[in-house]
């Protein structure tokens, strides 16, 4: 049985997403992050990151993590891909070219985007959007973010999607990567391509159930 460990509040979202518009069917062990938790030791304490049973799975002892059979992966987007590839059918790159192409724009997610990204959604989530210094970091990340998203842009609007013509596992892996930056009203203004791009890939009804059950989950 294939499993997925990790909540829906993690990148566990990246694997989900792909295996809810295939409709594989999944365990799915939501492992929390123990920062989240205020007493990790407690005996009541649902499985987490620091938990043993969870250290057993991945050693790193970080969400997501994935088992299938004998195979144990712990990336989110290395996941993704292979996901994609066993059961993505026309999600799945369909020969080696594309799965060049979904490597490269799953990285680009991880290497260029992912790090201001993230920077922009945690001044949000720690509430310091509106402090001097919030702005200083959002205005720095967008500032990174201007050439990958400035690519990002030419490609999409000679494309329409990042690989094949079609919506495929590379358009997953770099939306989750780019969903972070929205979290400050405007970023993508400038891009029209990628907004569009964006909002096509989050109108797909496996990312609607997704983001109804993240948003189900406590914080
Ligand atoms: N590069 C890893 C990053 C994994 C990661 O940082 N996961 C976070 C949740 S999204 C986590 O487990 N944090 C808990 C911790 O690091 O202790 C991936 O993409 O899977």
């Amino acid at each position: 049985m294939l499993t997925i460990y990790g909540c829906f509040r993690s990148r566990a979202t990246r694997p989900i997403w792909l295996l809810y518009e295939t409709g594989t069917g999944f365990d799915h062990v939501p492992v929390i992050q123990s920062y989240r938790l205020a007493d990790p030791g407690a005996a009541d304490a649902p499985l987490h990151t620091a938990s043993a049973a969870f250290l057993a799975v991945n050693p790193q002892g970080q969400i997501p993590a994935m088992r299938d059979g004998d195979l144990v992966l712990t990336e989110s987007l290395g996941i993704t891909l292979y996901l994609a590839r066993k059961f993505g059918g026309d999600l799945g790159p369909r020969d080696l070219a594309e799965e060049a192409l979904a490597t490269q724009w799953a990285l680009v997610g991880a290497t260029a985007v992912e790090t201001p990204a993230l920077e922009i959604l945690q001044v949000h989530g720690k509430g310091l959007a509106g402090t001097e210094e919030g702005a200083r970091s959002i205005a720095a990340a967008q500032a990174t973010l201007r050439r990958p998203f400035a690519r990002i842009e030419s490609h999409l609007a000679g494309n329409g999607w990042m690989m094949g013509g079609r919506f495929t596992v590379a358009d997953i892996v770099l939306a989750e990567c780019v969903r972070y930056a929205t979290a400050e009203p405007g970023t993508l203004d400038p891009y029209l391509a990628l907004k569009d791009w964006l909002a096509r890939c989050h109108a797909r009804p496996a990312f609607q159930r997704l983001w109804a059950a993240r948003n189900a989950e406590p914080m």
